[in-house]
């Protein structure tokens, strides 16, 4: 008998087998083999940016619970992007990320193959990376609030063939934001300072543009929404960058006896949080690293 070795991994029996001929393999084989044919074949098309988004299962519930901040809550904005930089991190091949509110999109490099570009590799890995970081960092970032039950994420997978396709997937996000946040803004301005009631309030702010709702801020609550936060008109944007860093070692200098600790700078590449617009130019062309050609 030439079967070494039987590992169980993630629920499925795998066998290794070391130098078995072809027809002894066969005959390792058992009858059950033939379910592996209604496996169906989710690899992502060649060339595409793979975008996993990530959304908080019910939150309107969650963030209830767990006492969020209304409109905004600076813990749990922290804690996803926290929760992102691990997803970044631990994973291969992220270029960029984003997030706002409840959801994250992480963006694989187009000629990626992680995974052999298998969708539900790849999606699964990034909702389970960061759905146990989530829990995992919950008290650096809640210290007085307990996890009251375990929070879940849906995933989905979406291929971006060009360049111009993942740009406008990722400015629809961002305009996402800033149309709820504009919302979110005066509704609950209007309530906390208005003494509106829910219901008063989702009266005032029915079929108002952004202009009306920017007018009402300034106007009824001296609140420049221009001046708000970054972090919560643009969300977050992560990405590579290179930071020199200062490493102290040991080392032994010529004609010494003994070994100097000496302090080097080194690059390091970091995920770092952003908080611009990524709907214009700039952004881009001060990151022109990014994205790959549109000609691969
Ligand atoms: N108070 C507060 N609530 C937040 C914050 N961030 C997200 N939420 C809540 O999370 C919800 C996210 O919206 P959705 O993803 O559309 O709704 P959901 O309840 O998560 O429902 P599903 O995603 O469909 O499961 C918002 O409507 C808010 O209720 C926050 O910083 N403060
Ligand atoms: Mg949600």
């Amino acid at each position: 008998m030439l079967i070494l070795n039987t590992r169980v991994v993630s629920g499925c029996t795998k066998t290794l087998v070391r130098s078995l001929n072809h027809s002894s393999r066969a005959m390792a084989k058992s009858k059950f083999e033939y379910v592996r044919q209604f496996e169906t074949d989710d690899t992502c098309l060649r060339n595409c940016y793979i975008v996993v988004r990530l959304d908080g299962r019910n939150f309107h519930k969650f963030s209830e619970k767990h006492n969020f901040a209304k409109p905004n809550d600076n813990r749990a904005l922290g804690l996803m992007t926290r929760s992102a930089q691990s997803v970044m991190e631990e994973l291969e091949d992220v270029v960029i990320a984003y997030g706002q509110s409840d959801e994250f999109s992480f963006v694989f490099k187009r000629t990626s193959t992680w995974f052999k570009r298998r969708a539900s590799k790849l999606m699964t890995h990034v909702a389970s990376q960061f759905s146990s970081s989530y829990v995992f960092y919950w008290k650096e970032y809640f210290a007085e609030q307990p996890l009251l039950y375990p929070p879940g994420f849906d995933g989905r997978v979406v291929l971006y063939p060009s360049n111009r396709n993942l740009r406008d997937y990722l400015s629809w996000r961002q305009a996402d934001c800033h149309v709820n946040n504009l919302y979110n803004t005066s509704f609950w301005t209007l309530i906390q300072k208005g003494g509106l009631t829910t219901i008063q309030a989702e009266e005032r702010l029915k079929g108002t543009l952004a202009a009306d709702k920017n007018e009402i801020l300034f106007s009824d609550f001296d609140i420049n929404y221009n001046n708000e936060p970054t972090l919560l008109r643009k969300g977050t944007t992560l990405i590579w960058e290179k930071r020199d860093e200062a490493v102290t070692k040991m080392v032994k200098l010529p004609n010494e006896e003994e070994q100097k600790e000496v302090t080097v700078t080194r690059g390091r590449k970091r995920v770092c949080p952003h908080h611009c617009d990524i709907i214009g130019d700039q952004f881009w062309e001060e990151h022109p690293d990014i994205l790959e050609r549109d000609d691969c």
